[in-house]
């Protein structure tokens, strides 16, 4: 169930992105920006809360606190009401194109009329954009690159948007009294970074109330098809669903049938044709006598086949069905089997949480270890200092009597400079318990400099794990440009181990990329990078990340026990 504070969170950037196409000041709608951050990120459900508790949300003050408070009510927000009638709703998802800003948006809808990004193209087109005074040819291009990165994720979602909506109509069909089980297929379950349509199965008998219950859904715009077997909607946000009812009987067919891949699902179906069976939806049957021979489960389905039961994260053709003929399927690390987080930040730099929050809520997902990683000095607007970090470690090693079964780790993530260096000289480094080291600045180097500033890094005896290694954001930004062969071979000759930073949004090190590292021995961290509370649940997206390339837990440090990873930490060290 997606929780209030994701409402009052895009009530609020909405709001703030209106302010800011409307009014020259530029620190209300960033005043706004903050509380709805901080909003999203706070560890309480704001639902049915009053004014006093609403106040308890750090950057939430008096004038948006009451506007929280109207809107948790009235489910609306009058002031953002009338902004809404004043600028027409195309007009703020321009400010969605990378590098156009409001006021651009603005001046585009004032002076060309554009109203929707298929305009804006149109307008590009024509060099209308161009001939506008204070745009010209060169920001035309920029507007028309930023165009082409947004549509290069292709009308796709990230997992994360399609896992809650998921979710959400789950919650209405499972409790249907028609519904006997309800699940979500397709790539979601698949856990692929971006999801094209969400795939959603109920078993039942009774198909007709199920399909009635799934369009009247109030977060649906729109009906696409609807029939007795198969119903399609788009929701408000313009994801597309596709529901499916099944007889009870075949629901582990159709499971296997709708979560595929399409080339899983060929190869499993040549494979069955081989053997004198075909497999369908419906069943997997003996093709010369039609008998029934395995439909109810999954498991059922690949026993009969001769196979192990393949893990949806790994089907995909990759080899995973010649692998689960021959009992060769690896064993897959497990969101349970992760043992602690190895990068994290609090309010000390760009986090939204307390040191204690953080620590509390790793307890609760019962860590036996945990590290705070905040911002090192070169990323200057965190303004971190060598006394500030180490004011946070007097804290920690206090803190660490409260919590005497988790390990409590104190580290830094470390900005690699454009020429490979990082933030503080080898005695200082030597002192944290571990160091994540990332480039967050100077993306666009050539793939030379790039790959020799990475492998600087890599090689420095510090350096324990790189952070998010291609800096790609989905549907934002574009990975920089790096040798991978030879970044992988530096990180697996070195023992340098690799992020799968599991932010929704960055996913990085993505699927192909973790079946290549490992490939050179590399080892991994899950993390979450987590900058709020509800940050650090994120890390079922990067386990399905490390499934999805095929690791098992010794391959990922952070499944490991304490002793074994300080182990890995202090090697190469001087
Ligand atoms: P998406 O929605 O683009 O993120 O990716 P999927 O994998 O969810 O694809 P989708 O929604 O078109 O279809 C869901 C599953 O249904 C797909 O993974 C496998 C199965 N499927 C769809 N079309 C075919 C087909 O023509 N042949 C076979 N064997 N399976 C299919
Ligand atoms: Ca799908
Ligand atoms: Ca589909
Ligand atoms: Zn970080």
């Amino acid at each position: 169930m997606p929780r209030a504070n994701d409402a009052v969170e895009a009530m609020l950037i909405e709001y703030a992105d209106l302010l800011s196409i409307l009014f020259e000041d530029p620190y209300k709608p960033r005043a706004y920006e903050k509380a709805a951050r901080a909003v999203g990120g706070y560890s309480v459900d704001l639902e049915g809360k009053d004014l006093p508790e609403i106040l308890k949300v750090p950057a939430v003050g008096r004038s948006i606190g009451e506007k929280i408070q109207e809107f948790l009510t009235t489910g609306e927000l009058a002031e953002l009401e009338e902004l809404r009638e004043r600028i027409p709703p195309g007009v703020r998802g321009l400010m969605s194109i990378p590098g156009l800003g409001p006021k651009k948006a603005m001046v585009l809808h004032q002076e060309l009329g554009v109203g929707s990004v298929d305009e804006l193209v149109a307008a590009i087109e024509q060099d209308r954009v161009a001939a506008l005074p204070r745009f010209g040819a060169k920001t035309q291009e920029n507007i028309a690159r930023g165009i082409r990165q947004m549509q290069a994720a292709g009308g796709r979602v990230k997992i994360d948007v399609a896992l809650g909506v998921a979710e959400t109509f789950l919650e209405l069909l499972g409790s249907l009294p028609e519904a006997t089980r309800a699940a979500y297929a397709g790539s979601l379950r698949r856990m692929k970074e971006t999801i094209g349509d969400v795939d959603l199965l109920v078993a039942g008998s009774d198909a007709p109330p199920v399909m009635e219950a799934f369009v009247t859904h109030p977060s649906v715009a729109r009906v696409l098809a609807k029939g007795d077997t198969k119903t399609s909607v788009v929701t408000d946000l313009g994801l597309q669903l596709d529901l499916r009812v099944i007889p009870d009987e075949a629901w582990g067919a159709a499971m296997i049938y709708f979560t595929g891949s399409k080339p899983h699902n060929i190869r499993i179906r040549e494979m069955a044709v081989r053997r004198g069976l075909k497999l369908s939806e419906y069943g997997l049957f003996d093709a010369k006598s039609g008998d029934l021979l395995a439909a109810e489960s999954e498991e059922s389905v690949y026993e009969r086949l001769g196979m192990q039961f393949v893990e949806p994260t790994l089907r995909e053709d990759r080899g995973e069905v010649e692998a689960a003929l021959a009992g060769e399927l690896p064993v897959v690390v497990t969101e349970r089997q992760l043992k602690g987080d190895l990068h994290t930040h609090t309010n000390l730099t760009d986090g939204l949480a307390s040191l204690e929050e953080m620590v509390a809520r790793a307890a609760e997902l019962g860590y036996a270890y945990f590290a705070i990683t905040d911002h090192a000095p070169n990323l200057y607007m965190q303004r971190m200092t060598e006394e500030k970090i180490l004011a946070q470690r007097s804290r920690i090693e206090k803190l660490r009597r409260t919590y005497p079964k988790m390990t409590l780790l104190h580290g830094t993530e470390l900005n690699i400079d454009p020429d490979g260096e990082v933030d503080w000289d080898g005695p200082f480094l030597a002192d944290f318990d571990l160091t994540v080291a990332s480039v967050h600045s100077h993306f666009t180097q050539s793939r030379d400099e790039m790959t020799a500033r990475v492998i600087r890094a890599i090689e420095n005896p510090y350096v324990d794990i790189i952070g998010h290694l291609t800096t790609r954001q989905i549907g934002k930004r574009p990975p920089v440009d790096l040798d991978l062969e030879a970044v992988f071979e530096a990180a697996g000759r070195t023992g340098t181990a690799i992020e799968i930073n599991s932010h929704p949004d960055r996913l990085d090190l993505s699927d192909e990329h973790v079946l290549w590292a490992r490939r050179h021995g590399v080892r991994f961290a899950v993390n979450t990078d987590a900058h709020a509370v509800p940050h650090l649940d994120h890390r079922r997206f990067g386990v399905g990340m490390a499934q999805r390339g095929w690791l098992t837990k010794d391959d990922v440090i952070n499944a490991w026990p304490l002793r074994k990873l300080q182990r890995f930490l202090a090697a190469g060290r001087p």
